[in-house]
């Protein structure tokens, strides 16, 4: 397996969306940590393991971001489950999780799984709208931070701000009271340098939609959170 506490980089792939072979193998060859497949809308098992396939031609590890029980498949490298915290819905922090497991428990390889404890905090982003997030506050922001700490040890806290670029102080705040629980920021990166700023925080910078606006700029982030080591 991979050590997952190294990783600084990771390009995250929608199923739903087209990408032809030379940008897969773009992104793939370079130099990112993971690629991480995951979308919020109309993710099909099809879709799951044609990307899969695809992605397997190169060394890169390849995670499955669980969006519905209905497209998971093996073969991934992990699967990572969110888990909403700032969803005002059960269904959405452990109510699919309970039914899932009761109903696959004994198929599950509990070493390829990893929860993530997602903030949500662009309102605008079907992620959020979705999973009928709350908007919280600085104060609770962190409070979510340190339950997912110390309260439910979690592997990964994910600041997402899907399809936005997010708030630099907020991911700085949240990094001081993370130690154990890896901080994963994600949202409206399309440059080095916004990836560089949110980097000097999270210990992983997630890259999505640019991969298919500006491939130039999405392969540029890649050196550019690596290169401050
Ligand atoms: C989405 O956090 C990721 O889940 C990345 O966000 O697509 O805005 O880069 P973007």
């Amino acid at each position: 397996m991979y050590d997952i506490n190294q990783w600084e980089h990771v390009f995250k792939l929608d199923p739903n969306k087209e990408i032809n072979d030379k940008d897969l193998e773009d992104i793939c060859e370079s130099g990112t940590d993971a690629i991480m497949v995951g979308g919020t809308d109309g993710v099909t098992l099809d879709q799951v393991l044609s990307l899969l396939a695809r992605i397997r031609r190169f060394t890169v590890p390849v995670i499955l971001e669980i969006s519905n029980m209905e497209s998971v498949t093996p073969g991934y490298d992990y699967y990572f489950v969110p888990t909403v915290l700032n969803s005002a819905d059960k269904e959405w922090t452990m109510g699919m999780h309970h039914k899932a497991v009761q109903q696959y428990g004994a198929m599950i390889d509990w070493d390829e799984m990893m929860l993530e404890g997602y903030c949500i905090l662009n309102p605008e982003s079907k992620a959020y709208q979705r999973t009928n997030c709350d908007m919280p506050n600085e104060e609770e922001i962190i409070a979510y931070a340190e339950m997912a700490e110390h309260m439910f040890k979690l592997p990964i806290f994910y600041v997402e701000y899907s399809g936005m670029y997010g708030d630099a102080k907020i991911v700085e705040q949240v990094s001081h009271v993370l130690k154990h629980t890896l901080l994963f920021y994600g949202g409206g990166i399309a440059s080095e340098e916004q990836a560089r700023e949110m980097k000097q925080y999270a210990d992983v910078v997630v890259v999505g939609n640019v991969i298919y606006e500006n491939k130039k700029a999405a392969l540029k982030t890649v050196r550019a959170v690596k290169e401050r080591e």
